[in-house]
Parts: C-alpha cells; structure tokens; sequence
C-alpha cells in the first residue's frame, strides 16, 4: 500500500511540475516593435517576421497615450485602413493583448494618415485548426502545437518504471 502511494504521490508532483512549465515557458509576451514601441516609421511588417506566435502569447503596444491607437479590426479592413468597425480600441499607452486562440488578428492605429504609412499590425497564430475562412497551409499546425506532451507521457511512464523497478 505504501509503495502505491509513493507512486502516486511522485506522480502528482511530475504533473504539477509539467503544468508550472507549460505557464511559464510557453508564454511569451512581445513589446510591439521592440525599443521604438508603437509608432510610425516602423516597418511592423519586418518587426513580425521571423517570429512565432502561440496561443497564450502576449502583445504589449507602448505609446504615448492618445497619440496613437491600438485598434483591431477585420481583415478587410485592416488592408482599408479603416478603423470604422473596430473590434476593439485603446490609446490608454499602454495596450496589453492575449492571443487566446489561433488564426490572424489585425491591428492598426486610428489616428488619421498612420495605418496608411504603415502603422498597422498582423500578427498569426498558429495551432488548433484554420480559422474559418483560412486556407490549409502546411496541415500540421494542429499536430504540432503542443509537442511538449508526447514527451512528457514518455517520460513519465519511464519514471513510473523506475520507480516501481526500485521498489520491488
Ligand atoms: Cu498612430
């Protein structure tokens, strides 16, 4: 019965260390545009490219407050310049955004003649299917969005024979 709980009691402790590191190591969060913040006469283009955005990720726009605008928008209008319909809005200075799922959003600065010059910003998450809409490109973001796991079963069924090795 002992020997039972001690498994049990190990392995409770692998998940709850699995879990803490799937917090913090996964999540990352991206100051827009790096040192120049949210402005214009960045290329926000160039800014995303090479990165990789994952669900839980973090987007924090830095800028002077009402200077700017941190407004999302649709996909349509977003190459418009149109901040019209906007999904949502701030120019508090300081706009913290979660990427809570995957596909593309779209942000741009409302202030008149700035998302025409550039001030506009796409960012895409990969994982967990297409969004509707979507072409497939690749086929295997789903399959890869979390390959920490089947390491993780791996290594735990390891561990458990370990220690049910030495308790024999
Ligand atoms: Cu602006």
């Amino acid at each position: 019965m002992a020997k039972n709980s001690y498994v049990v009691y190990v392995l409770v402790l692998l998940v709850a260390g699995y879990t803490a590191a799937l917090a913090s190591a996964t999540t990352t969060t991206f100051i827009v545009g790096d040192d120049q913040g949210w402005m214009t006469g960045v290329d926000y283009v160039a800014w995303v490219k090479g990165k990789t955005f994952a669900i839980g990720d973090k987007l924090v726009f830095n800028y002077p407050s009402e200077e700017h605008t941190v407004t999302e928008v649709s996909r349509t209008d977003y190459f418009a310049c149109a901040g019209g319909n906007a999904l949502s809005n701030d120019r508090s200075g300081s706009t913290n955004i979660t990427l809570t799922g995957p596909g593309t959003r779209y942000f741009l600065c409302n202030i008149p003649g700035h998302c025409t010059i550039g001030m506009r910003l796409a960012v895409t998450v990969a994982g967990g299917g297409s969004p509707p809409g979507a072409t497939p490109a690749g086929g295997a973001a789903g399959a890869t969005a979390r390959p920490a796991m089947g390491s993780f079963i791996v290594k735990t069924t390891a561990w458990l024979a370990v220690i049910k090795l030495t308790l024999s």
